[in-house]
């Protein structure tokens, strides 16, 4: 009785102790989205200025909070006559796309598309980099020639995308991995593959700072890559449980 007595006045303890630093960090972050719907924006991992000087902190806070906030407000929309759209995961929905109503297929394509993408975007980054490790740095080798030539060609392939899209490493189930783009906003989820990680090469991601400098966006992003999210995501995509 005593231990749970004192176990209960520890808890009470750690919980005013995270009360009092709450304001702390509510202000270090951006302003949580209004919940207006089944799809929410989680806020970034890290602060916006976090990835600086390969990505600039205004292009870290435009570029989530408008334009990803923009595709889940979009959806969010959708969904209130369109509730089946947030019924299942959103990989399910998109490597399912024709199902849906002719009337919000590109709709959906589009806005869930780039809610998947983003989401996975703004986790694949941190600040300080890094080199792939184990499995994930073994599977680079086999299947991609190792690191400096996956650099290269998946810079090359960055700028073949002509006009807006994204530049991916799929992983298949067995873990076999491909370098792959999309346009626009779609995803390897459409395929019904995976994306391990990928780039963003709208503009908006870089412009900012690189204007129309996307080789020296692409070959300075390799600087913010989070190799151990990465290993996880190559783990979990093994497992049959990675998502978006
Ligand atoms: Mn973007």
């Amino acid at each position: 009785m005593q231990s749970m007595t004192r176990r209960h006045l520890v808890a009470a303890t750690a919980g005013l102790a995270a009360t009092a630093l709450l304001p702390r960090i509510v202000l270090a972050q951006a302003p949580a989205p209004a919940p207006t719907g089944p799809f929410r924006r989680d806020p970034l991992p890290y602060p916006a200025n976090a990835l600086e000087p390969h990505i600039d902190a205004k292009t870290m806070e435009i570029h989530p909070e408008r334009h990803h906030q923009a595709y889940v407000t979009n959806l969010n929309n959708i969904a209130k006559d369109n509730p089946q759209i947030a019924q299942k995961p959103m990989p399910e929905v998109l490597a399912k796309l024709s199902e849906l109503p002719e009337s919000i297929r590109t709709a959906v394509r589009n806005n869930m598309g780039g809610h998947a993408n983003h989401t996975m975007f703004w986790q694949i980054m941190r600040p300080g980099g890094g080199h792939p490790e184990g499995d994930v740095a073994a599977a680079i080798t086999r299947d991609l020639g190792g690191l400096q030539k996956l650099q290269d060609d998946f810079g090359a392939a960055g700028l073949r995308v002509f006009g807006s899209g994204w530049v991916f490493v799929t992983v298949a189930p067995d873990g076999k991995l491909a370098l792959e783009t999309r346009p626009n906003q779609d995803s390897p989820l459409m395929d019904g593959k995976r994306a391990l990680f990928g780039n963003d090469v709208w503009e908006h991601a870089y412009y900012l700072q690189y204007q129309n400098r996307r080789a020296d966006y692409l070959k300075a992003w390799w600087n913010v890559v989070n190799w151990s999210k990465i290993a996880e995501r190559y783990a979990a995509a093994k497992a049959g449980t990675l998502g978006v």
